[in-house]
């Protein structure tokens, strides 16, 4: 027997492969199942699966491996060792790939990496390992695979420009299992049926993976009962309602142009933000009429007042001073820099405030490292009730969470004090954001009403982009 066809006949003995009824990753039931992990239990199999493997990747050049875990981490472990070239590692439990470290081991930027996997069905496995390494400079080319499914897989890694090796594709496998007579004709015609009629696509744009950022394709209203704080719940039904995930910024300095600017606007937007201290002529009045308007227009006011000190004195610049933020603002947002008592003081006295903490600025040159957007993660799980969401440069995190993005802009890329802009395509469908935070390109408009509706349909068309398929 050849020797390919011996080593199926073994997976179908050995129980990797199995004829029924199972459910797969993507959701779908399927009437065939390949569980490779079983190979760890047989070292012979294991050796002649690795041999086979080796033959593929005799013929193509690269620097480094890297298997997908779980499974393909042995087989690229052996490849490893036997053909002395180094490999590489994704920690797959960091699954916030923007802001951690997600690759363990030595390598260099622009070395060549070859990925090994098990078995590819619409290649979503790989593309998620594929997007750190990306990330972290190497570049992917190939994949090896010890079995290709047929369902969507390689043409879905075309769309990146890498090639897919099998060793061994689903047909392969039907044939030999009817010729050796493991199954029936029959079995096997209604396999082939199953196959022809179920092929998976993965509906992640190219430009998801390339970014690095984790793309949610859940949509709001599946999210909102993932959100423990209810005014993250509130904003999410005014989200939907208004089909607006559009803030306005208004960065002005009369109480005038900031009332102003909320009645234009209003209807268009999900939250307006304020810097209370940048308005010259501030009284409580000109909050009372702000909070009229967001009635009136059905929108959240957020103060962008970034607290960083101690509780003690958070707590007194929340409730005191002649803003008395707490009496009339939905949302307020926070660094970590000073530890968790800044959050605690916030969650004590802004009970009928929703928190969100910065995890990344948008301004060239700022100091928030991949390991200080994880502490704000980490802070923000600790405090879920008050905290709801982030400010970052995309999605950073699991989908309980909301994430809102400055420095977004349609024509500038940026300003003279260090602003970068990015348009709202970009943040929402290939970075994952939620809600775009747009100011000058709004208020310097000179029809602010126009630019208002402009942008929304921009950032709300981004949203529907990015659920693709799964809408
Ligand atoms: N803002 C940023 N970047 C940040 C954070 C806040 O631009 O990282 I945190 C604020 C500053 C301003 C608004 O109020 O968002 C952006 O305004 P423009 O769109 O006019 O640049």
């Amino acid at each position: 027997m050849h020797s390919l066809e011996a080593l199926i006949v073994e997976l179908y003995d050995k129980q990797v492969i199995q004829v029924g009824s199972f459910k797969l990753k993507s959701g779908i039931t399927s009437p065939i199942y390949i569980d490779l992990r079983v190979t760890i239990s047989y070292p012979s199999l294991l050796r002649r699966v690795v041999s086979c493997l080796q033959d593929i990747c005799r013929s193509l050049s690269y620097d480094i491996l890297c298997g997908v875990p779980y499974t393909a981490l042995p087989f690229a472990t052996l490849l490893s060792v036997e053909n002395g070239i180094p490999m590489v590692m994704r920690r797959k439990e960091v699954k916030d790939y923007g802001t951690k470290k997600a690759i363990e081991g030595v390598f260099q930027p622009n070395q060549v990496c070859l990925i090994i996997e098990d078995l590819i069905t619409s290649g979503s496995s790989v593309l998620e390992t594929l997007g750190p390494l990306v990330k972290e400079g190497l570049l992917v080319k190939d994949v090896v695979v010890l079995l290709d499914r047929e369902q969507g897989g390689e043409d879905n890694l075309a769309k990146h420009n890498i090639r897919l090796h099998s060793v061994l594709k689903m047909t392969d496998i039907l044939e030999t299992l009817k010729h050796s007579g493991r199954l029936s004709a029959e079995q096997v015609d209604e396999l082939y049926h199953y196959f022809r009629s179920t092929p998976i696509s993965s509906s992640l744009p190219p430009s998801a993976i390339k970014s690095g950022y984790k793309v949610h394709q859940l949509s709001f209203e599946q999210r909102l009962p993932l959100i423990r704080n209810k005014v993250g719940r509130r904003l999410l039904e005014i989200v939907l309602k208004k089909q607006s995930n559009l803030i306005v910024a208004a960065d002005v300095t009369t109480s005038q142009e900031l009332l102003s600017i909320a009645d234009e606007v209003g209807p268009q937007i999900c939250v307006l933000k304020t810097h209370a201290d940048i308005i010259q002529d501030w009284t409580d009045s000109v909050s009372e009429q702000l909070v009229h308007l967001a009635k009136l227009h059905h929108f959240l006011i957020f103060e962008d007042r970034k607290f960083a000190d101690i509780g003690n004195t958070v707590e007194l610049q929340l409730t005191g001073g002649i803003f008395h933020i707490a009496h009339w603002a939905d949302i307020v947002n926070a660094h970590i820099i000073a530890g968790p008592g800044t959050i605690e003081a916030l969650s004590r006295s802004a009970e009928h405030c929703g928190v969100l903490l910065l995890a990344q600025m948008s301004s060239k040159g700022s100091l928030t490292v991949p390991e200080y957007t994880q502490k704000a993660l980490e802070m923000a799980k600790q405090y879920e009730d008050a905290v709801f969401g982030f400010i970052s440069l995309g999605c950073i995190g699991e989908p309980n969470f909301l994430y809102f993005t400055p420095g977004v802009h349609l024509q500038e890329r940026g300003d003279s004090l260090g602003q970068q802009y990015t348009d709202p395509e970009t943040v929402i469908a290939v970075q994952g954001s939620d809600m775009a935070i747009v100011g000058r390109g709004i208020i310097q408009s000179s029809d602010r009403r126009k630019a208002a509706s402009t942008y929304r349909k921009a950032c709300w068309d981004a949203y529907l982009q990015r659920l693709g398929d799964d809408k």
